[in-house]
């Protein structure tokens, strides 16, 4: 093997030039030849694809060293953490990264006791290292686990934000170029060990850590604990916390059970399957939940069943998303965003006033217009979270403006701050909480104010955006993109375009557009993040959308999602699959989508 490497070093030096800076010298670490894997392009968040496929033959390795070559390019890695959701393959994944981190000379490797940790956690836990220089994610997130599902990876830098783009293209291109991995053989890391252990393999260390304690103290700095637990153990209140058996349950059982007393936690064991569910909180996948908190499918009240909880809420695979729901109401993402972002005072972390907030373009503008009332500056950016990280570092890390305090959200049920760098699921729900606990202040005997009396009052003050989701998943890859090439022909044609496509009736079509995206803080270009087809309803006035988007997080196929938002300034009753009806069917029929995919409905509606 040793002859290997060195019959092979100007070949190497050849066609990997970056390596020549940092090739390991121990002759106990050894380059094992590979060749370039096709299709292991990064999308949304991270890598994901089937769990067999990354359990096959030099996957996983020369992925994670074209991640480390990367890495490697701004500054050579010193210590990097390494965890995941706990999803099938989660431990063996985390042992052969040990053995890789190894041959490639890191001196210092951390792993959370157990293997397991939150995304929120990492992100939090990358922040407070001042050495750290990222860290290796094993997740899929909301996909399903299991052999016969999926497994992910994805890579968080130094300030605890998601790789950007420019970032995860340079692995894209390393791992077309890869020529083989560096790989030192090794015991085993025991990752059951106390906190605090250490193992010394080669020229590395490896320190076992505890994964909840940073992550807690970054909480207690955002919100008011005792304050929290008062209103927990008021008799009155109830809460029920679905985690889904993904990565965010442990931290749940002991954030919201041990430290602030909710009893009702449901699914907090991880497992490697999700318990053979699909761990993602919403309408569909978390129905459980949906049934206990008196809801239907479609997120209105059952009318034959009233729920004894206060508050629900369920969390994803990996910790990061979040769904709420109070008694007999479902609160879509944009509006929990839009209900955080006018209440923030009442959290500790917001004393001092907002000063910023972002969505992304497919969530509704319920956020925008809370901002515009309180003067503060609002972002739209490309879906995924990559995009919100410059916002939040802008004064830090380029010396440009402060947004800081900083709100964000998707209408993915991802919702979350600049306490980290990542959406975070229980900081959603404590948030929550603290909405509930502030609008209940002084009320000792009577009545609570509800999840349902928050949001109502919301929709009196601002209007209520009606909002849906259709996703269409496992779609013909061809078909999609002849989808959007299709809606993309009708830009730039206006009014010539809304006549082409007729429609006409209460919904009248106005024009369309594809989104794109400069960031305002370093000046970086994304095209192609969305075709937007605007509407104006005849009777009213009053504005109305469709979003068409092709999704980055499969592992096969593609899935097709329809965004459909119409404001109402006035009738805020009624369900909103059944209110936007209309509007997804001029969106489908402008769009060709039944012709193109052959689909008549919607795999998920959320
Ligand atoms: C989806 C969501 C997006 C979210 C991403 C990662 O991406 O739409 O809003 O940021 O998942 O979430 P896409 O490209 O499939 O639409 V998670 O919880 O997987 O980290
Ligand atoms: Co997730």
């Amino acid at each position: 093997m040793i002859r290997n490497v060195i019959l092979l070093f100007p070949l190497l030096l050849l066609f990997t030039p970056s390596l020549s800076l940092s090739l390991p010298t121990s002759k106990s670490s050894v380059f094992v030849p590979s060749t370039p894997i096709p299709g292991m392009k990064p999308g949304t968040s991270g890598l994901r694809k089937k769990t067999k496929q990354w359990m096959s033959k030099n996957y996983l390795s020369n992925f994670i060293q074209s991640l480390l070559d990367t890495a490697n390019k701004s500054s050579p890695p010193h210590e990097i953490l390494v965890a995941g959701d706990g999803r099938y393959y989660n431990t063996l994944a985390i042992q052969e990264i040990i053995k890789l981190c190894v041959g490639n000379k890191i001196p210092h490797i951390l792993i959370p006791r157990t293997g397991i940790m939150s995304t929120p956690a990492v992100s939090s836990l990358i922040r407070s290292l001042p050495n750290c220089c990222g860290g290796i994610v094993l997740t899929a997130s909301h996909n399903p686990g299991g052999i016969e599902e999926d497994f992910g990876i994805k890579y968080n830098e130094g300030r605890g934000q998601p790789a950007d783009e420019s970032f995860t293209d340079e692995v894209y291109e390393r791992t077309k170029v890869i020529q083989g991995f560096w790989r030192e053989e090794g015991e085993d890391i025991d990752l059951n060990a106390e906190a605090g252990t250490k193992t010394v393999l080669g020229s590395t260390t490896v320190t076992i850590i505890d994964p909840f304690e940073t992550y807690i103290s970054t909480l207690r700095t955002s919100f008011d604990f005792p304050l929290l637990s008062s209103f927990i153990s008021d008799p009155r209140v109830s809460i029920l916390f679905d985690g889904m058996h993904g990565a965010g349950g442990p931290f749940a059982s002991k954030i919201l059970g041990d430290i602030l007393g909710v009893e009702g936690l449901m699914r907090c064991e991880s497992k490697e399957d999700f318990g053979g569910i699909h761990p993602d909180p919403n309408l569909s996948y978390a129905s459980d939940l949906v049934e206990r908190m008196g809801l239907l499918p479609d997120g209105t009240a059952n009318p034959d069943f009233t729920s004894e909880f206060t508050l629900g809420a369920a969390n994803d695979g990996d910790g990061d998303r979040n769904m709420i729901c109070g008694k007999g109401i479902f609160v879509t993402p944009s509006d929990s965003l839009a209900i955080i972002a006018d209440r923030c005072e009442c959290i500790p972390q917001f004393k001092g006033g907002l000063k910023g907030v972002a969505r992304s373009m497919p969530s509704s503008g319920a956020v925008d217009v809370v901002a515009e009332r309180k003067g503060v500056e609002c972002f739209v950016t490309p879906t995924g979270w990559k995009f919100f990280g410059n916002l939040m570092d802008s004064k830090e890390a380029f010396g440009k403006k402060s947004y800081s305090p900083f709100l964000c959200g998707e209408e993915s049920f991802g919702t979350g701050s600049d306490h980290i760098r990542e959406k975070d699921g229980l900081w959603a729900v404590l948030s929550w909480i603290s909405i509930l606990a502030d609008a209940n202040k002084g009320n000792e005997e009577g009545s609570l104010v509800q999840v349902k009396d928050i949001v109502e009052e919301h929709w009196k003050k601002y209007g209520r955006h009606f909002y849906c989701r259709y996703d269409y998943e496992g779609c013909d890859s061809g078909a999609a993109d002849t989808l959007m090439d299709g809606l993309r022909e009708l830009v730039g044609g206006g009014g010539k375009a809304a006549a082409d496509v007729g429609g006409g009736g209460e919904i009248v079509f106005e024009s369309v557009e594809e989104f794109e995206y400069t960031d305002p803080v370093d000046g970086s270009f994304s095209g192609k993040q969305g075709m937007v087809l605007n509407f104006k309803m005849k009777s009213t006035g009053d504005k109305a959308r469709a979003v068409f988007r092709l999704s980055g997080t499969g592992s096969s196929g593609a899935t097709v999602r329809l965004y459909l938002e119409q404001y109402d300034g006035k009738n805020f009753q009624g369900s909103a699959p059944e209110k936007l009806k209309l509007l997804g069917e001029e969106a489908i029929r402008i769009s060709k989508l039944q012709e193109l995919t052959g689909r008549e409905q919607p795999t998920v509606i959320t």
